[in-house]
């Protein structure tokens, strides 16, 4: 590794994983060198699906060592936060378009010890979100419509990654970008190269059922190269 290289995080979106094998996939993952597991939340309503529960949040959580982001893509997040808290996961991202008392929420996911993420459509005019960011330790960039995984890739959103990421600079936020949607060996480049900071693995990277023919460990170590090669 070179002297002042980024070293990108990689969250793993457990919709993605082996549903009927769930506690050998987080163990796995965690040995492949993954940092963290992505739960995606889905209502019905504010997307056109219905996926992970809060039961299964906490009981993965009590056999993992890894840190859990809950994305809630839920119309009225204010409804949810506290059942996840309880769970002391370590980040909550509410969507910048499903919410109204946004800063009171973050300020409420800070103060119960979780780190508070925004996180944002990809047709979402960025210089909506500057106003909060004093209140939040993370952005999550949504590089695809949300609500499934294998949606392609949106490109318009590398702009807005890098204007955010120039005003996170300026002010000297400690905030974190991440990047969620179609992420490969095309795109890791490019999110990175535009201020990525970490970025959510599905199905066309680390589930992708050709790379698991050969293993965790081994597409683990390849996409950390994709993430240096900008
Ligand atoms: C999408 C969701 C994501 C997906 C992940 C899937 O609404 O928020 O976290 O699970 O992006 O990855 P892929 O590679 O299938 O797009
Ligand atoms: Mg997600």
């Amino acid at each position: 590794m070179k002297a002042n290289e980024k070293i990108v995080k990689l969250s793993a979106s457990m919709m993605c994983a082996d549903l009927a094998n769930l506690e050998v996939e987080c163990l796995r993952l965690e040995t492949a060198g993954i940092d963290r597991l992505h739960f995606d939340i889905m209502d019905g309503k504010f997307v056109d699906n219905i996926e992970l529960g809060f039961s299964l949040i906490k009981r993965l959580k009590e056999i993992s060592n890894l840190a859990f982001e809950c994305h809630l893509m839920v119309l009225d997040p204010q409804r949810f936060i506290d059942i996840l808290l309880e769970s002391e996961v370590e980040y909550i991202s509410i969507h910048f378009e499903s919410v109204n008392e946004t800063e009171y929420l973050l300020q409420k996911i800070r103060s119960n010890n979780s780190k508070a993420g925004i996180a944002v459509n990809p047709e979402t005019d960025v210089d909506n979100i500057f106003p909060l960011l004093p209140n939040i330790d993370q952005i999550l960039f949504m590089t695809v419509s949300p609500g499934f995984s294998g949606q392609p890739f949106k490109n318009e959103v590398l702009e807005k990654i890098k204007a955010l990421k120039g005003i996170i600079e300026i002010n000297k936020y400690n905030i974190e970008i991440e990047t969620d949607g179609n992420m490969s060996d095309i795109t890791i480049p490019k999110v990175v190269t535009n201020g990525a900071d970490a970025i959510v693995l599905g199905s066309s990277s680390l589930f992708n059922r050709n790379n698991k023919s050969y293993g965790y460990k081994a597409i683990v170590k390849e996409i950390k190269r994709w993430t240096r090669s900008q």
